[in-house]
């Protein structure tokens, strides 16, 4: 069995990681169920205010305690939508205390492949979950990281095209984008963009709130107030659809402007089940990390990069069961 690398707990502990550290005095060469014959694999995600993640992370634990003493896992992620350079350091923490894997949502498409790339050169097994890298920095830099994740741009088309069916030809709506240097951020936007096109619907204005629920909320109310004739809000994830939520709501616009999100966190589906937000689209967050580390395992036990890998994207709204499910 492939011996694998001893972690530093007294780095471990400075990184404020969640997770299982190696076992209590495990030795070098203590025989194959000992913590070092175990491969450490950090899952690595992005804001941990959001819901979405820490559905992510209970998936990646429960996983871990099912499959018993096949790896350890450590999990974290950074204080908001924006801290690129967090997860950044984040990376260079792993990589200094020798995990062997990194399961890695990134913040950025662009930004986090450098660090990925000195990641890779250490020798550790690199997958990219949820967001994509973008393809051209990955191709510069000669990096092939397998990819698991849905079609952004096909989830976000569900939602748009069930917001057609409410609204007539001409009506006005709005988009709120997440950061706009994410791939699947990109995509959310093209998705809606067509949809809401497709349908003969006016989109008067589309603006980023970088992900994040104040600044949604902030940004609905100056759509509202800019703009009284507007019929729908698509955001293009749920923590910028309770925020919009909140703005119309407090517009005294409940029920004569629809709410759509993206992810189908709690918060939201409640919300949807009240009639309060008109959908959602749940991508599966709970299974996304999962996937991730069955890769990154995959990985290390044959050495050879799975294909990348198409995970499932379904419509979620009031009298929808199980609406189709997109891939
Ligand atoms: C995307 C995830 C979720 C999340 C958003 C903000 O990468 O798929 O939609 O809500 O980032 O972190």
């Amino acid at each position: 069995m492939r011996s694998f690398r001893l972690l530093s707990l007294g780095l471990l502990a400075a990184a404020g990681m969640t997770g299982c550290s190696p076992k209590e005095g495990a030795t070098p060469g203590a025989g194959p169920d000992s913590a070092e014959a175990r491969p450490h694999i950090a899952l690595i995600m992005k804001s941990l205010a959001n819901e979405f993640f820490k559905t992510m992370e209970q998936g990646a634990r429960e996983f871990q305690a099912a499959e018993g003493d096949r790896f350890d896992l450590m999990a974290n992620g950074i204080p908001n939508e924006e801290d690129v350079s967090g997860q950044i350091s984040l990376v260079e923490q792993m990589v200094a205390q020798g995990v062997d894997a990194i399961v890695i949502a990134p913040a950025d498409s662009k930004a986090l492949a450098g660090v990925l790339d000195r990641a890779m050169k250490e020798g550790i097994v690199v997958v990219n979950i949820d967001n994509k890298l973008d393809p051209a920095v990955l191709s510069e830099r000669n990096l092939r990281i397998p990819f698991v994740g849905p079609d952004n741009r096909a989830g976000a088309r569900l939602a748009a095209d069930y917001v057609g069916t409410k609204l007539q030809p001409g009506d006005a709506v709005a988009i709120i984008e997440g950061i706009p240097s994410a791939f699947n951020g990109q995509q959310r936007k093209l998705g809606l963009d067509e949809g809401l096109k497709a349908a003969g619907l006016t989109i008067v204005t589309s603006q980023s709130a970088n992900w994040e629920m104040a600044k949604a909320s902030e940004i609905a109310a100056g759509i509202l107030n800019e703009h009284p004739e507007i019929r729908a809000i698509l955001c293009a994830n749920d923590s910028m659809a309770l925020g919009a939520h909140a703005a119309v709501r407090d517009a005294g616009k409940s029920g004569k402007v629809l709410v759509t999100g993206y992810d189908n966190i709690g918060a939201v589906a409640a919300l949807v089940e009240s009639g309060e937000i008109l959908c959602t689209v749940d991508q599966q967050g709970e299974k996304l990390a999962v996937y991730g580390i069955e890769y990154a395992l995959d990985i290390l036990e044959n050495k050879s990069a799975p294909e990348d890998r198409q995970t499932p994207v379904g419509l979620v709204a009031k009298g929808i069961p199980g609406a189709a499910a997109s891939q």
